[in-house]
């Protein structure tokens, strides 16, 4: 590969879309004018209604980040024992269970969408076990009809961490309608971003007003306080952002799907690499473009991924090492490598590529011939 210009700017995997300054300034004057900066202020109101009207759900609960959201979820269902879930995931999904002093247990992932796998559900149950925390990985919907049925088999409940999965649909609307909950982040990495931010999905009014308390200190009313809650509010800083954001949403997931299009288009042409995605989605959102490099390639996933950064392309290797291998996790009983065979190949081969509104087409097209081999 040439060696980098050192006057050109590098390439991030993703870099987050603000929108124009100056559409800021009336909601930041507002914000100035009435002093009302959180503790569920009008827009902070407005973005849980908005949201629930873009996203096809019932109820939203904002939350400060989406790892937060995961603690308070598990909390609300009052989550115990053992929780089964993935190992190819940020390790926020299995800290928000050690958080709550639940031994998280491994199952491996399907090798065609890299979500955990409901085939090997099943056999990792034991009387212990109360949930299944899935991934929707790369917003690519977990096989939600096979969970819901081991779900229902065993009784447990079912917390979907859909970080990555904002406003993506599958056969039955929204993938955030299936489970007991859905969890949201809005990082400045993610498709939606409020800098920092997530939210809670819930399915009723019940769970929301619950969801609701648990995120303000449990407080209910001046004087009383009736759950052990945490401080988990977005603020109204970062919700008048979001609806900002969510003016230029389906414009935004459009340029990341003209992206996705040309890396696919280019990259199906090079031996070995194996574009992962997109699946049966009715709408889905491009928040990643995840390849695999493997066996057939011309060169490992890590030799490719350091010629790339070495000129200035940066990509992510998403996510290796598993979580399980991680040194608070590998003693698990369920962290050994046989246990999870397909997620320790396929960590080792996944490697995403930049994507984000605003990508120029010639980089996306560099990236490929760099891949290709030019
Ligand atoms: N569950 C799942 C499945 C998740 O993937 C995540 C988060 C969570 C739960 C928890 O959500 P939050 O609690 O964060 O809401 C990033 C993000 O920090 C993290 O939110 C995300 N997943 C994870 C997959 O990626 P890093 O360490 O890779 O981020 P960083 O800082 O290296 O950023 C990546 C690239 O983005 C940089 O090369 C430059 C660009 N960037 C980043 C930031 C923060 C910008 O251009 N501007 C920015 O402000 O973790």
């Amino acid at each position: 590969m040439q060696p980098r210009d050192p006057t050109s700017k590098p390439t991030f995997v993703t870099q987050p879309f603000l929108p124009p300054l100056s559409e800021l300034l009336p909601s930041l004057e507002k914000i100035w004018e009435t002093r009302i900066l959180t503790n569920g202020g009008p827009f902070h109101q407005e973005l849980e209604a908005e949201l629930c009207r873009y996203l096809g759900v019932k109820y939203v609960s904002l939350f400060t980040n989406a790892t937060v959201a995961l603690i308070t979820a598990l909390q609300a269902l009052k989550i115990s024992g053992e929780v089964i879930t993935t190992p190819f995931s940020f390790v926020a999904t299995s800290h928000s269970l050690l958080w709550n002093n639940i031994t998280p247990v491994f199952v491996d992932i399907d090798k065609q969408t890299l979500n955990l796998d409901p085939t090997k559900i099943e056999a990792a149950i034991t009387s212990k076990t109360t949930a299944i925390m899935p991934v929707h990985c790369y917003g690519n919907p977990c096989d939600v009809d096979a969970i819901e049925l081991i779900a229902r088999k065993y009784n447990l409940k079912v917390i979907y961490d859909a970080a990555h999965a904002f406003g993506v649909e599958c056969h039955c609307g929204s993938v955030l309608n299936h489970g007991d909950l859905s969890i949201l982040s809005f990082h400045a990495t993610k498709v939606f971003n409020t800098f920092e931010g997530g939210a809670i999905v819930s399915p009723n009014l019940e769970m929301k007003t619950q969801i609701d308390y648990l995120k303000n200190f449990g407080i209910d009313g001046e004087t009383s306080v009736i759950e052990a809650g945490i401080n988990g509010k977005m603020s109204e800083f970062n919700a008048a952002l979001g609806l900002l954001q969510l003016k230029y949403i389906d414009e935004l997931i459009e340029q990341r799907k003209q992206i996705a299009l040309t890396y696919q288009s280019q990259l199906q042409r090079v031996t070995g690499i194996q574009v992962v995605g997109p699946f049966d989605q009715i709408k889905a959102n491009y928040s990643y473009f995840p390849i695999l490099i493997t066996d057939e390639y011309r060169m490992s996933r890590d030799e490719l991924y350091e010629s790339l950064k070495s000129i200035g392309i940066n990509t992510r290797r998403y996510f290796y090492p598993l979580i399980s291998e991680f040194p608070i996790y590998q003693n698990l009983p369920s962290s050994d490598k046989s246990n999870h065979p397909e997620a320790f190949k396929l960590s080792n081969q996944i490697l995403c590529l930049p994507i984000f509104p605003g990508i120029q087409t010639s980089v996306v097209k560099k990236v490929c011939a760099l891949i290709e081999g030019d």
